[in-house]
């Protein structure tokens, strides 16, 4: 038994963080996975999130088992973050939203529930995307396509391709869209192209997936960067699915806290459609693993649940995005000031946002990069800014330079 196991299908940025974990050398640079660190290289416990802890210290919530749904208050809650407190979608009642295990089970649950219901429909992602949407739509049973995103001689969205796919893909497409801060390129949609896609999407019947990853990290602020969910789903009254993870947003990634939102829209009276959605997706969730875990929901909850708790979160984003683009204007001075070529000017290094640099290093500058200097990016060429700090900033753009210059 067993010896016949097949060699497991590797995911490239746990590799790649698994090698930096062990390289020995003091000097190293992590740019590898999305995970936010200040400006020591430290994992940042958000102060909201303390204040969290503290609060659910002296009252703790217990261990019992969360509805099938999950945290009730944090459901309802999650929801209102993504949608705005006073959003049309909510108080009519649209919304079917369940508790998952962080955005990646919202995107998996997504992909099962809509398998149930349009199993031939095609799935778009974005060229290039974070790399499971593909994996999970795949699994699901789907059949998965690209649809342009990006032009890297341009280091810009490709619009009018991307408008041209989406028209051509099969009326009933399912298509994934980043709601800000796109994974891997750092390059969003402006108001006004969000607009245009929405007509596309209308006009040809399709269904987005918004995948909300980074509420937040893209401008700083809440709002702002849940314009495109609350465009397509709220106001332009899409039917769709929003999947939303609180990993980035709150600094709690191994704590799994996530929920999928559905949005019936086109029906007078939702109430029973949204109780048939929930119900369909806890029962997919129950033939996998029953409910979703509560430690996370709670400290969300705390957070969202008290003003006082609320308020210092949404400066722990202004201190996180503030950071990051920093640090991008950190990395843009030296490799303008040491003359790196490659680049005109090295523009895309702050027109881009979010936690990712798409650099246009290529496979053999990050190999090179990882080899001889002890800097770890993805193949992509993607940095994540977290790895970047003022005691690094300067040593990893001679490196870079370096690297263009071989
Ligand atoms: N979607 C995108 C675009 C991501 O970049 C990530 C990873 O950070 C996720 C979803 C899911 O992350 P998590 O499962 O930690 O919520
Ligand atoms: O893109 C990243 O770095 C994060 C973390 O399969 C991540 O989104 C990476 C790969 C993956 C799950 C999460």
């Amino acid at each position: 038994a067993f010896a016949n196991t097949p060699e497991p299908i590797a995911d490239a940025i746990f590799a790649l963080t698994e090698a930096y974990n062990a390289d020995p050398n003091p000097d190293k640079i992590n740019l590898g996975q999305g995970a936010y660190k200040d400006n020591t290289g430290s994992p940042w416990i958000l102060p909201s999130v303390r204040g969290a802890e503290a609060k659910l210290a002296q009252h703790p919530p217990g261990h019992e088992y969360l509805h099938r749904f999950g945290h009730a208050a944090f459901r309802r809650l999650s929801a209102e973050v993504a949608f705005g407190a006073g959003s049309r979608v909510l108080a009519e009642g649209r919304v079917a939203s369940l508790q998952t295990i962080s955005g990646s089970g919202a995107v998996h649950l997504a992909a099962a529930f809509l398998h149930t219901l349009y199993p031939n429909s095609l799935v778009y992602v974005p060229d290039p995307s974070w790399s499971n949407h593909r994996v999970m739509f795949e699994a699901a049973g789907f059949a998965v396509r690209d649809y342009a995103y990006y032009d890297p001689q341009a280091r810009s969205i490709a619009f009018d391709a991307l408008l041209a796919d989406l028209r051509a893909a099969p009326a009933g497409s399912i298509v994934v869209l980043h709601a800000c801060a796109h994974n891997p390129t750092g390059c969003d949609l402006t108001p006004a192209q969000w607009s245009d896609v929405a007509s596309v999407l209308r006009d040809r019947g399709h269904i987005p997936v918004v995948d909300s990853a980074y509420q937040g990290f893209a401008s700083g602020d809440l709002d702002a960067d849940a314009h495109a969910i609350r465009l397509l789903l709220d106001e332009l009254a899409l039917p769709g699915v929003l999947c939303q993870s609180f990993s980035k947003s709150m600094g709690l990634y191994g704590e799994r806290a996530g929920a999928i939102h559905v949005v019936v829209h086109g029906i007078a009276e939702p109430a029973a459609v949204v109780a048939r959605i929930e119900g369909q997706i806890a029962w997919i969730a129950r033939k996998e693993y029953t409910t979703p875990a509560r430690y996370g929901a709670e400290l969300v909850t705390a957070v969202l649940s008290d003003p006082g708790l609320y308020a210092q979160w949404r400066e722990d984003l202004v201190t996180m995005s503030t950071r990051l683009r920093t640090m991008r204007a950190a990395i843009q001075a030296n490799l303008r000031e040491l003359r790196a070529p490659a680049d005109d000017n090295w523009d895309h290094v702050t027109t881009q946002i979010g936690m990712f640099w798409f650099s246009g290093l290529s496979r053999p500058q990050a190999l090179w990069l990882r080899r001889e200097r002890h800097v770890y990016l993805a193949e992509s060429g993607r940095v994540s800014l977290t790895g970047v700090n003022e005691g690094n900033v300067r040593r990893l753009c001679e490196a870079i330079r370096d690297a263009v210059e071989q």
